[in-house]
Formats: structure tokens, C-alpha cells, sequence
């Protein structure tokens, strides 16, 4: 079969989540740095964002491209069965949808926030980051594409909502998620779907694999605090070896239990702030203002965040009444039943 291209960036988290569950599936795929001598002729996408996941178009048809990670991992699971990385049991996989969510779109507030806050994290992105497209770019051309970077991404801060209000909070719940990773591992779970990854663990590998391996500030706190989850790090990025059945999930005694930690910390933040961004987004306010896990937050709304969270929404209705009960008994108390609160 023809490979797959994927066209990214090794500082791009989302490209770091795609490229490790391409390599996990076994599915055959080109690795392509996106602004390199080799990204050329990658169809157009409606967005400019990376990664582009190129399917290559059979019988003569023209190459497909997409965007969205999430949507990429879908389509490959309708594409590819073997090694799926959605759980088989709905519910489960409900709940692997709703932590690869806040995976995506929580923690990568932490991830952009040190990258593009602290004078070495900037300096190394700006650098690296420009150097990844061609590491025989001239002095000359390095200085000017590296101030361009930073400008740009530090401009976008206000994006992802990180500013002197909410660094506090950021920064507290960057540490709890390394904490509760720590934990689980010496728990016995090497993933958090089971004995195997699914869409949740890539997830939060994209954005740990820049935050505990390569911006200075957060990987040095990792590095003190929480090694065992460095090192878990390294192992997701390529799981090829990994060998799985289908008893490797999560059981459901234990689909309660094991990501409950994980859960409350969904409910602690990111649940506030959809609901919080949704209410923004509907009443057309210029700002979210809310209270996180007890700190002021305030940001611009995030209009893809109000899809997430429609999306959430979707899932668990789409589920089987037996199915939606255990989900919600697997949420309850946990503060992140409070997104799907309206639909009650
Ligand atoms: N929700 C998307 C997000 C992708 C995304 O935001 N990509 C960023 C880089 S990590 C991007 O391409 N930003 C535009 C740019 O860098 O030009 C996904 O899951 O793939």
C-alpha cells in the first residue's frame, strides 16, 4: 500500500500525537517537517494548521488531506481495524474522548503558556523551532525567522488564555496532572485506557512530549518531580513493539476506579472553563471571566472550545441508556459531570 504522509513539526504537539499513534498502528506513513525541501505538493486545507494527514488517492484519484487530530484518529480507525486505540466498549471509549479532550485543549494551555512565557523557553522554541525546517539556515535568516516566531506565538498567548491572572493556575495544574501521571504509573497502569493506549494517552503524550522533554521550564519540573513520567514519555512516542489484545482495556470494575483521579482534575478545570467559555461564546461577551479551581480566570473565548464541548455533549447521548448510566456513575462527584449537567 502507499504510505500515508504526515506533514508536521516535532514542536508541534498535536504532530507529536499523530506521528506516535501512526507508529503505534503500524500503519505505514511519511514523516514530513512541515516549511522543509520536502514539503511539497501536500494538498490544501480549509485551515492552516499542522499536522496534515495525507491519504493518498487510489485509482487515480486526487490525494486527500485533512486536519484535526481528533478526526484524523477516527478516520484511521475506520480505515485501519487492527491495534485500534478506541476502546471496544462505548463507555470506555466515552471516557477516553473526554480525557483525550482535555488533553488537546486543557494542557495545552500549560504547554503554550512556558513555551512562550519564560526568556529560555522562548529563546530555545524560537531557535529550535525555526532550525527544525532547515538546521542549515543561514545566521542571517535565524535571527529573522526566530524574532518573527516569537512575536507571533507570544502574541498569541492571549489565545489559550495564558496572562498574569491565570499563571497561577496554569502553572498548579500543569503540576497535579504530572503528579496524578506518577501516580498511576506506580499504581501498575502503564496507560491510562489499560494495558493499552488509546486516543487519551497519545493525547496527553502530544502535549507532555514538549513540556516534560523539551521547553526548559516545565521539563526541568518534571525532571525533579516527576521522572517515572519523562521516561513515559519516551515510551509513547513509539509504541511499535507493544504487543495488544483485546482483554489489554480497561475492565469496567477498573474504568471506574483507575482515571477517577484523572476525571476530578477534568472537573477541577476544564470543565469550568467550557461551561464558562460557552456561556462567553452565547451571550457574544468579549471575555470569559470565571473562577478556576479557586482562582480568577479570564481569557477571550474560544470558539473551537464550544465545539469540543457540543461534541462532548453528542457522545454521551449518542450512548446506549446502559452505556450513558455507567458513564455518568463513572463521573459522578468527580465536578466533570457538570458539562453534560444541561442535558439531565
Ligand atoms: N485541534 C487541532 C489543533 C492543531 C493545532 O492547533 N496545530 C497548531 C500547532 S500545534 C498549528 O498548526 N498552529 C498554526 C501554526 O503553527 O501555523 C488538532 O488536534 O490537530
Amino acid at each position: 500500500m502507499t504510505p500515508l504522509k504526515l506533514v508536521g513539526g516535532f514542536g508541534s504537539p498535536y504532530s507529536r500525537k499523530m506521528r506516535a499513534v501512526l507508529r503505534f498502528r503500524r500503519i505505514p506513513f511519511t514523516w514530513i517537517m512541515r516549511g522543509s525541501p520536502d514539503d511539497v505538493g501536500i494538498p490544501e486545507v480549509p485551515v492552516a494548521l499542522i499536522p496534515v494527514l495525507v491519504f493518498p488517492g487510489e485509482a487515480g484519484r486526487a490525494d486527500e488531506a485533512m486536519i484535526d487530530s481528533t478526526f484524523q484518529i477516527k478516520r484511521l480507525e475506520k480505515m485501519f481495524p487492527a491495534r485500534s486505540i478506541i476502546p471496544s466498549d462505548p463507555a470506555l471509549a466515552f471516557l477516553d474522548a473526554l480525557l483525550e479532550d482535555y488533553a488537546d485543549e486543557w494542557l495545552t494551555k500549560p504547554m503554550f503558556h512556558y513555551r512562550w512565557k519564560y526568556a529560555a523557553d522562548i529563546h530555545k522554541a524560537s531557535h529550535v523551532l525555526a532550525l527544525d525546517r532547515n538546521p542549515l539556515m543561514s545566521r542571517e535568516t535565524l535571527a529573522k525567522m526566530s524574532s518573527y516566531i516569537a512575536d507571533r506565538q507570544i502574541e498569541r498567548l492571549r489565545v489559550v488564555g495564558s496572562n498574569d491572572v491565570t499563571t497561577p493556575g496554569i502553572e498548579a495544574s500543569y503540576r497535579r496532572i504530572l503528579g496524578l501521571l506518577d501516580l498511576h504509573l506506580v499504581a501498575g497502569h502503564r496507560f491510562l485506557m489499560g494495558k493499552r493506549p488509546g486516543a487519551s494517552d497519545f493525547g496527553f503524550f502530544g502535549q507532555l512530549s514538549q513540556l516534560a522533554h523539551f521547553d526548559p521550564t516545565p521539563a526541568a519540573i518534571a525532571a525533579a518531580e516527576t521522572p517515572r513520567v519523562v521516561s513515559w514519555v519516551s515510551h509513547l512516542d513509539d509504541l511499535s513493539s507493544l504487543e495488544v489484545d483485546d482483554a489489554g482495556w480497561l475492565s469496567r470494575e477498573d474504568a471506574v476506579a483507575a482515571p477517577r483521579p484523572f476525571l476530578i482534575e477534568v472537573g477541577r478545570v476544564y470543565a469550568r472553563f467550557l461551561i464558562a467559555n460557552a456561556h462567553a461564546l452565547a451571550s457574544r461577551a468579549s471575555e470569559v471571566r470565571c473562577e478556576i479551581d479557586g482562582l480568577p480566570w479570564v481569557q477571550q473565548p474560544f470558539p473551537y472550545q464550544g465545539k469540543c464541548l457540543k461534541w462532548l455533549r453528542e457522545g454521551r447521548r449518542a450512548l446506549s441508556a446502559g452505556d450513558r448510566k455507567f458513564v455518568d456513575s463513572a463521573l459522578e462527584s468527580t465536578g466533570a459531570e457538570s458539562i453534560f449537567r444541561e442535558l439531565n
